[in-house]
């Protein structure tokens, strides 16, 4: 292996010796512990150290990196205790996620380091959004993200590439080509020479770097940090190395031909940089001698104190409050003149007040931009906040839900419009996956709105009709809220944006233009977890929400002697279910109204929760009515058979007459 070291003196070339030194010396004592059976999983990043270290060593240190399973080298180059290592590694309290996720899944806000989802790609993303608001903010910084060549092949890799050029991100995307992804090889992964190739496709510049060879690593990545932070921009990086251990530990590497092993070996990024440093006396067997003894006392009295932390403690109570970032609600009172105005100029007017409130919330969406959004919500937005605020984004909406994430962990906050609610699907994992575990795994909260145009009733077909909200009620960590007038619309937008969680927000299509009411001009809030009594009654409770509410009154206006309470649930989650049972409790019967199909749906927990809590007030079974268990047909006959307005009379004339 050759070295050129050009202008770095003997202490940097020291220190890029002692930061791989110290990530094996502690994989070497893990592997050990493994087979001792005091330590879970492990994934070995033994020959890839002078990736890690290298890229981590050309950062600054408030500059964020984003590792993956194999990059301990990223951990230990920002001097992260040890103890605080082992004790994430063996699930104590002085790790970083609290005995709640494990190996390298955490992040910590101190070193600036993001750890992986175990779903590889978001994390690209995510890195596009950090990046993002240094740019926004118009710091000169660099984001780098690592990823194994295996995950190139998610969408996510793709869209974050894509965003990261279209938007002139300073990224630097890392490849480390290991040659395997678990058990697949990189001719059964992807069809190209060299993955850095594929960089000229996103308009992109990249560098093939030998990732064995700690001098090439740290000088082209530290030269490339410089000339990014002068001029912002992505770089792709493939750097060639090879996996020296199995995908884990517990897998081995039979699959693995002995050749490339031995020929791999040979290149140990350590052992011929140690080489090279004795050659050149740089440094002597005694120094190396002493640095070894050195570390292996680190490592021994920092394991002592990870192991001799007690486990942690099980307090339910506890576990459930870390779920959400605390929300100190700040209650604003409706002032200013009224208007009676429509639901989506509701919502607009929300938007445009919190943008004014917050100079760093950012809008991003499909179209939203000039156009104004399929929808017309953003229209004249740019012009009052401009396009770096108001920005339109790629068909991309995984990476786009992952960008929001990484404007929030770098302090920003972020509104996603989905085009259409049926879309988020795209970008699903990042939702559930990452927005809403976050807090609850390393105590990082997403202050992101996902605004969620939806619901049937306007002959959309199966794609742009349905109302997906148990998709997220399911999901712990995730609020949802769903207006049904444009007062609360607004009251509420502007809560769920001043809220540091996750909010997925859902906009009924077919109440946007028909729904009209009053509401004040002036910016004002509502409370989530508070459902509205639109209607008093004793004879039965209807239980709603969104456009059920306007059915369940509509229908009501047909039967003045069915005196009902109608209950306006306007948030999900939280869902105040208190104000259901006071009902219940008054009234003996139940009927809980949804657009979407029963099976599985907000209904169905209602239902079970009052069964559970209100029993012995119960004069009729709870009823549950949403729509015909089939995707959203088209055609109008077929769609008013498939939603529940004509099921909802028939079981509301049936439980009054119980
Ligand atoms: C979405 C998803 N699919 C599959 C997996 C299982 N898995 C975890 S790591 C891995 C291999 C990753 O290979 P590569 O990206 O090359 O990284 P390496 O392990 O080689 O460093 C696989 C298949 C996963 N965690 N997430
Ligand atoms: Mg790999």
């Amino acid at each position: 292996m050759r070295y050129h070291i050009g202008s770095l003196d003997q202490q940097k070339l020291l220190d890029l010796y002692k930061g791989m030194l110290k990530p094996r010396m502690i994989e070497e004592k893990m592997l050990i512990l493994l087979r001792q059976g005091k330590i879970s999983k492990w994934f070995s990043g033994i020959g890839q150290e002078a990736i890690s270290v290298g890229v981590t060593q050309a950062l600054n240190s408030e500059e964020y990196i984003l590792p993956m399973h194999r990059n301990l080298g990223v951990f230990t180059s920002r001097n992260i205790p040890l103890h605080r290592l082992f004790g994430q590694w063996q699930g104590k309290k002085s790790g970083f996620t609290q005995g709640r996720d494990r190996s390298f899944h955490f992040g910590t806000q101190e070193y600036k380091i993001v750890g992986m989802i175990s779903h590889l790609g978001p994390q690209l993303g995510v890195a596009d959004g950090i990046a993002l608001a240094d740019m926004l903010r118009r710091k000169k910084r660099v984001t780098a993200v690592f990823t194994g060549e295996g995950a190139t092949s998610e969408g996510d890799f793709h869209e974050a590439l894509n965003i990261a050029s279209v938007w002139n991100l300073p990224v630097i995307f890392c490849i480390e080509n290991n040659g395997y992804g678990l058990s697949t090889p990189t001719n059964e992964q992807y069809n190209c020479e060299h993955l850095a190739d594929k960089a000229k496709g996103y308009g992109m510049e990249s560098r093939i770097i030998d990732g064995n060879n700690i001098i090439e690593v740290y000088s082209k990545v530290d030269e490339l940090c410089k000339a990014i932070r002068k001029r912002p921009r992505p770089v792709l990086l493939e750097f060639k190395t090879f996996r020296m251990r199995g995908h884990e530990e517990a897998s081995g590497t039979k699959y693995v031909p002995e050749k490339l092993m031995k020929k791999w070996e040979k290149k140990d990024p350590i052992a011929n940089y140690e080489a090279f440093l004795l050659q050149e006396g740089t440094i002597t067997e005694e120094e190396i001698g002493r640095l070894k003894d050195e570390i292996t006392e680190e490592i021994n009295s920092n394991l002592k104190l990870a192991f001799d932390e007690p486990t942690i403690d099980v307090i339910e109570t506890k576990e459930l409050k870390e779920v959400y970032q605390e929300f100190n609600y700040e209650h604003v009172e409706p002032k200013g003149d009224v208007k009676n105005i429509r639901l989506v100029d509701a919502i607009s007017q929300g938007l445009e007040q919190s943008m004014e409130r917050y100079n760093e919330l950012i809008i991003m969406g499909q179209d939203i931009a000039d156009y104004g959004g399929v929808f017309k919500i953003t229209e004249g937005f740019t012009s009052k906040f401009g396009k770096s605020r108001v920005r339109n984004t790629p068909i991309c909406e995984s990476a786009v839900v992952s960008a929001a994430m990484g404007l929030s962990i770098n302090g920003m906050k972020a509104v996603m419009e989905m085009q259409f609610a049926d879309f988020a699907t795209s970008g699903f994992n990042p939702i559930v996956n990452y927005l809403a575990k976050v807090h609850y795994r390393w105590g990082e909260n997403a202050d992101v709105v996902i605004r969620m145009p939806c619901g049937g009733g306007v002959g959309a077909g199966p794609f742009h009709s349905q109302t997906n909200e148990a998709w997220f009620t399911k999901t712990p960590g995730l609020k949802v809220v769903y207006p049904a007038f444009p007062y609360d619309a607004k009251g509420l937008l502007n809560t769920a944006i001043n809220d540091p969680n996750p909010v997925l927000f859902f906009e009924h299509k077919g109440l946007y233009r028909s729904v009209y009411g009053d509401v004040p001009s002036d910016y004002y809030t509502i409370p989530f977890g508070k459902a509205n009594l639109v209607k008093t009654g004793d004879s039965l409770s209807v239980v709603t929400y969104g456009a059920g509410v306007h059915w369940a009154l509509e229908i009501l206006e047909k039967y003045p002697e069915i005196n009902a309470d109608v209950i306006d649930l306007r948030t999900l989650q939280p869902l105040d279910i208190g104000t259901v049972y006071t009902s219940v409790k008054k009234t003996g019967k139940l009927i809980v109204l949804q657009e979407d199909t029963v099976f599985g749906g907000v209904a169905s927990d209602i239902s079970a929760m009052v069964m559970e809590n209100c029993f012995e007030f119960l004069d009729a079974p709870v009823k549950r009515v949403g729509s015909l268990e089939t995707p959203v047909p088209f055609s109008k006959g077929l769609e008013q058979n498939y939603l529940p307005k004509g099921r909802f009379e028939k079981t509301l004339v049936e439980l009054f007459e119980y």
